[in-house]
């Protein structure tokens, strides 16, 4: 009999709740071929954040499960350049083999491990461990760097912590205010605008992005406001607002005197950023600045939330510190009803970055550097401290030494494309082919996978058992509903495996309970505290907020007594914006913004393969004003050339007025030819290491037909 599962979606920090029901019999396996049919039928569930919605990528998730170009078996590069199926252990032997020559050669650190946001957190875990141990390199870091690490690093120097949303998302149903500062959660998150009716009731939904996207939209009629800055100027804008708080006594100077310390600073900082001064640089109106204010100080319950719009820059932990400064000045952190948060975005998000596979930490939030955190990682781990690598380096820096001399030589990579998402994505390629050897771990032939010496095909998400922590901080189960197909693998077991082979004598379970039970002990005492958490009391559906000490019930909401520095205040950070951050576009020039589509996943590894999506979204467009399009004499579904010195983008062009004349927006799902980071650069925010992915300028030239300049 078929036993529905419940679980949540593949895919993005929502985690929505489905429930999945076998359409065979769950121990069958049967062979992928377009005929067959999903072997699970895909239902909503009632879940706190979601309410029984999913979106499009929800819905279609289950056709990937047979998808015909699933991976059945390893492959390995042969003599003649190809990729061709092996045995496990062939696949395995090798990659073990070859990790022993290359460490032994130049040492540990040549070789490197690169982790996802959307590992469960049992896999991220392992990961850590096994980079530290079994391979003892530093070089481990993830596209979590990409992701969600501006935020967290003015998260961190804010409040001593780093939880996305540090209150349930329902919450925000209460709100009569929320400003969402770059995010367009209608197609990013789409059942999440249900928690903003709220605020659209009372008309005070603001939004604020270069483009009138869907999300913006969502403020017409009355429901609020869009604001529309030239892009990258989000740090000019939140300090003009600070600068009108201050100005005009709107500041909740109760809250800032016991709560926080750092005004003095900070007031200075934006003394000069007068909204005349702000609307130069943005070109949003002094009026609508002083309204914006204004509403914010006396809009009722009131909540600030950030998004990769304006994190995914040079200066995006000034620019998110800028929003956190605001959110406290008007007293908002830790008052029921109101608060600062940011939208992690991968499935994983939020645990994926707990849990050691960043290169300046260990499991529990804990740094790497500090001797008491390593102490206590080592006891769990039964080794010495001085056996675990110090910190390691930034994503970007990793890719950017592999084949150098003293670089990485061999990259094991764990759920990302990153061929496709990574900045300047030419560099990357040249990088990738100047190894020695490239592990990919995936369940399809992504375009990284395409280049790699060895593949190891894996599970999918309803073919295993584990958790995820949503952007709630919410711990959640991850259920296995069928049988995966016969030629793939576990992550945990291929760890576990390679391990072995590589003559680590450390603990690497395969089964993901036991595997939870060690990540609790690993966590327990630090930031990120997992130690009250088991697969049983997830299973009994009761909400675990982190951080859950053992014995605690779990922490809903944070920061309602005190902030997480050890004197219990916050840190009101001054920042200032940094003149030459960014090139400025020249003449004939636009500023290039990147971002995403309802249809299509990242890097488009997983939605791309789903024709219901594809033919939706089938390729990159480059979408204009109509009055920019009249300047470059191009017209509506014109090919177009998008170049700059890194790189050249072919597409189409589509008209639209809801964006501004000095921009032009580029999905980044599409791979080849059509990815948009051949355009972008690697050059990175000085604290986070969070890439310029936003922002980038271009010279676009329409073309006769494809690949011919008119
Ligand atoms: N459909 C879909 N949903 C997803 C994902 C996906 O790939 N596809 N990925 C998931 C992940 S990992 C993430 S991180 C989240 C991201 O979720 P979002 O942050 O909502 O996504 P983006 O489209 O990257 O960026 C949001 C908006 O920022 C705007 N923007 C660009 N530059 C600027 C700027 O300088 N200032 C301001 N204010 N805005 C700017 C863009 O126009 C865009 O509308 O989505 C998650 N959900
Ligand atoms: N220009 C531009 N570039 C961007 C962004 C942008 O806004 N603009 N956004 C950035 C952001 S926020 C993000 S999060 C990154 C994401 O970009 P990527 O890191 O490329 O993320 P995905 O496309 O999700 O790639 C995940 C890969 O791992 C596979 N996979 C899924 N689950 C698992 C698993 O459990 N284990 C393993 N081993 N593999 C798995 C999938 O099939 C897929 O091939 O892109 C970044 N790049
Ligand atoms: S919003 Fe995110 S979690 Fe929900 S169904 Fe869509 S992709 Fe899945
Ligand atoms: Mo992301």
């Amino acid at each position: 009999m078929s036993v529905p599962s419940p679980t949540h979606c593949p895919y993005c920090a929502l985690q929505c709740a489905m429930t999945l029901t076998p359409t065979v019999r769950p121990d069958v396996v049967d062979a992928a071929s377009d005929a067959a049919p999903a072997p699970v039928t895909v239902a909503g569930r009632d879940f706190p954040t979601n309410r029984g919605g999913l979106c499009k990528k929800g819905w279609t998730s289950a056709e990937l499960l047979r998808a015909p170009s699933r991976l059945g078996a390893p492959l390995v590069r042969g003599a003649d350049g190809a990729l061709h199926e092996t045995g496990w252990d062939e696949a395995l032997d090798l990659v073990a083999a070859s990790v022993r020559r290359i460490s032994a050669e130049s040492g540990a650190d040549a070789v490197g491990v690169f982790g996802g946001g959307g590992l469960t957190n049992e896999k991220a875990y392992l990961l850590g461990k096994f980079a530290r141990l079994a391979i003892g390199t530093s070089r481990i870091d993830y596209n979590g760097r990409y992701c969600m690490s501006s935020a967290a690093a003015a998260g961190n120097r804010a409040f001593g912590v780093d939880r996305g949303l540090p209150f349930p998302l329902e919450d925000l149903d209460g709100a009569s205010t929320i400003l969402l500062l770059g995010t367009n959660v209608a197609e990013t998150m789409p059942p999440f605008i249900g928690h903003l009716a709220g605020a659209q009731a009372a008309g005070g939904l603001i939004v604020v992005d270069p483009r009138r996207t869907a999300t913006a939209r969502l403020t017409e009629e009355g429901r609020g406001l869009h604001v529309q800055p030239a892009p990258g100027t989000d740090l000019a804008l939140l300090l003009g607002l600070i600068h009108i708080v201050i100005a005009e006594r709107l500041v909740d100077a109760d809250y800032v005197a016991t709560r926080t310390v750092g005004f003095e600073a900070v007031r200075r900082s934006v003394a000069s950023w007068w909204p005349e001064r702000v609307q130069s640089v943005t070109g949003v109106a002094a009026l609508t600045l002083r309204r914006l204010a204004r509403r914010l100080a006396g809009g009722g319950n009131t909540y600030i939330l950030t998004g990769r719009g304006v994190e995914q820059h040079v200066d995006g932990t000034d620019t998110a510190t800028a929003a956190i400064n605001l959110a406290l000045l008007l007293g908002l952190p830790g008052r029921q009803g109101s608060g600062y948060g940011t939208l992690t975005g991968q499935g994983n998000g939020q645990g994926g970055r707990e849990h050691g596979q960043k290169c300046d930490q260990l499991p529990g939030y804990r740094k790497i550097v500090d001797p008491e955190a390593r102490a206590h990682v080592a006891r769990v781990w039964g080794v010495h401290p001085d056996t675990i690598p110090g910190p390691g380096v930034p994503a970007v820096e990793l890719l950017q030494s592999l084949g150098r001399p003293g670089g990485v030589r061999a990259l094991l990579v764990h759920g990302s494309n990153l061929v496709v998402s990574s900045p300047n994505v030419a560099a990357v390629r040249e990088g990738l082919a100047a190894l020695d050897l490239l592990v990919v771990c995936d369940f399809f032939l992504s375009e990284t996978a395409a280049l790699a010496d060895v593949v190891l095909p894996i599970t999918q998400w309803a073919e295993e058992e584990g958790t995820m922590t949503s952007l709630e901080g919410r711990v959640i189960r991850r259920r296995r509903a069928i049988a995966p197909p016969a030629g793939v693998r576990d992550e945990l077991w291929i760890l576990a495996e390679l391990a072995r082979r590589l003559g680590c004598v450390a603990t690497f379970d395969t089964d993901p309970e036991l595997v939870f039970e060690e990540l609790r002990l690993a966590s327990e005492g630090g930031i990120a505290d997992y130690s009250g958490i088991d697969y049983q009391l997830l299973d009994s559906g009761a909400p675990a907020y982190w951080p859950y000490p053992r014995g605690s019930a779990g922490t809903p909401r944070l920061f309602a007594d005190r902030f997480a520095h050890p004197d219990g205040l916050a840190r009101l950070v001054a920042v200032s914006v940094r003149e030459f951050a960014r090139p400025k576009p020249g003449d004939g020039e636009v500023t290039l913004v990147t971002g995403r589509l309802l249809e299509h996943y990242q890097s488009g590894a997983q939605t791309r393969r789903v024709p219901e999506l594809l033919d939706a979204q089938p390729a990159a467009f480059a979408s204009m004003h109509p009055a920019t399009a009249e300047r470059l004499g191009i017209a509506d579904g014109d090919p177009v050339e998008l170049t700059n010195p890194r790189g050249t983008v072919h597409c189409v062009a589509r008209l639209s007025p809801d964006i501004r004349p000095d921009a032009v927006f580029v999905p980044f799902h599409y791979g080849d030819e059509q990815a948009a980071n051949l355009l972008t650069s690697d050059a990175v925010d000085p604290i986070s290491a969070m890439p310029e992915f936003k922002t980038n300028v271009v010279r676009i030239t329409r073309l006769v037909e494809a690949g011919v300049p008119a």
